[in-house]
């Protein structure tokens, strides 16, 4: 099985990647973590994208705020798909990161969830892999049921608890 490669750009972004780790953990997909900076360790960055097919890694996530440039340097260095996850900065509310992150020039798409959805990153990320990976695509629709059935729950439990 393909591995998931997890990529951020400072350890204050590790509540969000702890999300995509949680769904990688119940899906039981293998991933590995890292701590590499589009700005600060730009050598370690790329040299991680180069590398990452050949290291067994199907998809790449990337998490990173304010000038958010990881997910999109982590895109210019491998044809690997690149989830960005754009995070919460000190100011603007992550309005900031989430444009950095989606404004990916042509030729070099960087598919971006929503600010701060560690959680989505990890199910997109598995849904790739289960494009060819039926075993993946089943705990996927599995899981699926599953929330499903949580939120029929909710419903019975606001029509028994407000009529
Ligand atoms: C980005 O700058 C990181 O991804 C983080 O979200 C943001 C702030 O980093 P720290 O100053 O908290 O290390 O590179």
């Amino acid at each position: 099985m393909k591995k998931i490669g997890i990529v951020m750009g400072s350890d204050s972004d590790l509540p969000i990647i702890e999300k995509s780790v949680n769904v990688l953990k119940e899906l039981k997909i293998p991933y590995e973590v890292h701590i590499y900076s589009a700005h600060r360790t730009p050598e370690e960055a790329r040299d991680f994208a180069v590398n990452a097919r050949a290291n067994g890694i199907g998809v790449i996530i990337a998490a990173a705020g304010m000038a958010a440039h990881l997910a999109g340097a982590m895109a210019a260095n491998t044809t690997l798909p690149v989830i960005g996850i754009p995070c919460k900065g000190p100011v603007f509310d992550g309005m900031d990161a989430l444009l950095s992150t989606v404004q990916m020039p042509t030729g070099i798409p960087v598919a971006t969830v929503a600010v701060g959805a560690g959680g989505n990153a990890a199910l997109l990320a598995a849904q790739i892999l289960a494009v060819t990976d039926t075993e993946i695509e089943a705990k996927l629709r599995a899981k699926r049921e599953a929330d499903a059935a949580k939120v029929l729950e909710k419903d019975k439990n606001v029509m028994d608890k407000l009529s």
